[in-house]
């Protein structure tokens, strides 16, 4: 079993973000509030991080990640009944805005008529449906959203607000589908300006060798060569000390099938959680695999749209990773969302019967 990362190494020397302080006075206004209520909160984060290559940041390296996962897991959960703090990173989707926002093809105005009066109405029968729900969770306050942008912005949020988890006790749920960066450029070898890609602004003296002509007339294109140190994995931290009664969910993405569930297996062992939802990048919207302590490992998917039952031929190809020309009948989380729900129940109910002997 991993022994806990040294923090103070890595937390005393990656600066937090500045909007930290707010975002703890806002966390622990909700969690007081919600635990008070007896209500359930689930931390979600969602979103890829970015790993910044300049301190006066003009490149950074990012991911895939969009959050449809997480931005859709959280509509989920509070129709669960819980109420949701959304760590994401910015720009990417937010519950219920999701359905209308980064169309590939147009612009949120194409969901939207006017009637030469300056009136606007929705064109898309769905709208008004998300915007009662979204409305529903804003009048209840039970949607708290928190931005992040660098990986370093990610795991200072993630620590501040886990462990303001702590009045829930095992009422509070972290759900961690954020996509994390697990290399970074530390903050004591990060340049301060724009990296720059030829030495024209240097004077001719200084101007470094070049290898194909040492007196270019024209300066000529460098290469960057980037030393990325790993990322601490402070899952361990999480479960022993950040948020140590409430339920832990990691997921797990691999590209490579053989890997997957001895990967979130791994995990499982290393950091002592609760769960890990593994999934493949290229079929994570019609399948996933449960991977929890002392139970079989269990496949959720989600049904063909056109109602036909998949064939063994097919769930053989989709767990090799191939994409299915059937598009998915729903939302995977709609399968997701419930099943981490009874296992929480049952991991209240645990927790709960343990302090009362
Ligand atoms: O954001 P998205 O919906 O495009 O992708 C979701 C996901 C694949 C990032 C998520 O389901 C996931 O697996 N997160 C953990 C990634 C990891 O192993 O670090």
């Amino acid at each position: 079993m991993s022994a806990p990362v040294d923090e103070d190494a890595y937390f005393s020397t990656q600066p937090p973000p500045a909007s930290l302080p707010a975002q703890i006075a806002a966390s622990t206004d909700f969690v007081n509030r919600h635990a008070a209520a007896g209500r359930r909160v689930v931390l979600i984060t969602s979103g890829g991080t970015t790993v910044p290559l300049e301190k006066q940041t003009v490149r950074f390296i990012d991911n895939f990640s969009a959050g449809t996962r997480g931005a859709t897991s959280a509509e989920y959960f509070l129709e669960a009944g819980y109420a949701v703090i959304f760590l994401h990173r910015e720009f990417s989707l937010v519950p219920y805005a999701r359905h209308f926002s980064h169309s590939t093809t147009g612009s949120f105005l194409d969901f939207l008529e006017e009637d030469g009066h300056g009136n606007v109405r929705s064109k898309d029968a769905r709208m008004g449906d998300v915007l009662q729900r979204y409305t529903r969770a804003r009048t209840e306050g039970t949607l708290l959203t928190i931005s992040f942008v660098t990986i370093t912005d990610y795991l200072h949020s993630l620590r501040a607000i886990s462990r303001l988890m702590a009045p829930l006790g095992p009422r509070g749920l972290l759900y961690l589908a954020a996509a994390v960066s697990d290399f970074f450029v530390p903050e004591s070898r990060m340049a301060e300006h724009k990296i720059q890609s030829t030495d024209v602004a240097m004077p001719a003296d200084e101007e470094e060798f070049d290898n194909f002509d040492n007196a270019p007339r024209i300066a000529r294109s460098k290469r960057l060569v980037i030393d990325l140190d790993p990322v601490p994995k402070f899952l361990k931290n999480l479960v022993d000390g950040w948020a140590p009664e409430g339920m832990i969910t990691s997921y797990k993405l691999e590209t490579d099938p053989s890997l997957l569930v001895h990967k979130a297996r791994h995990s499982l062992g290393r950091y002592q959680h609760h769960l890990v939802i593994g999934n493949l990048l290229a079929t994570r919207k019609w399948e996933v695999c449960f991977v929890s302590p002392g139970r079989e490992d269990q496949w959720l998917r989600v049904g063909k749209k056109d109602g036909s039952t998949w064939t063994e031929e097919q769930v053989r190809a989709l767990q090799a990773g191939r994409v299915p020309k059937e598009e998915p009948s729903g939302e995977i989380e709609s399968l997701i969302i419930p099943a981490v729900r009874d296992l929480h129940d049952e991991h209240i109910k645990t927790s709960e019967a343990r302090s009362h002997q």
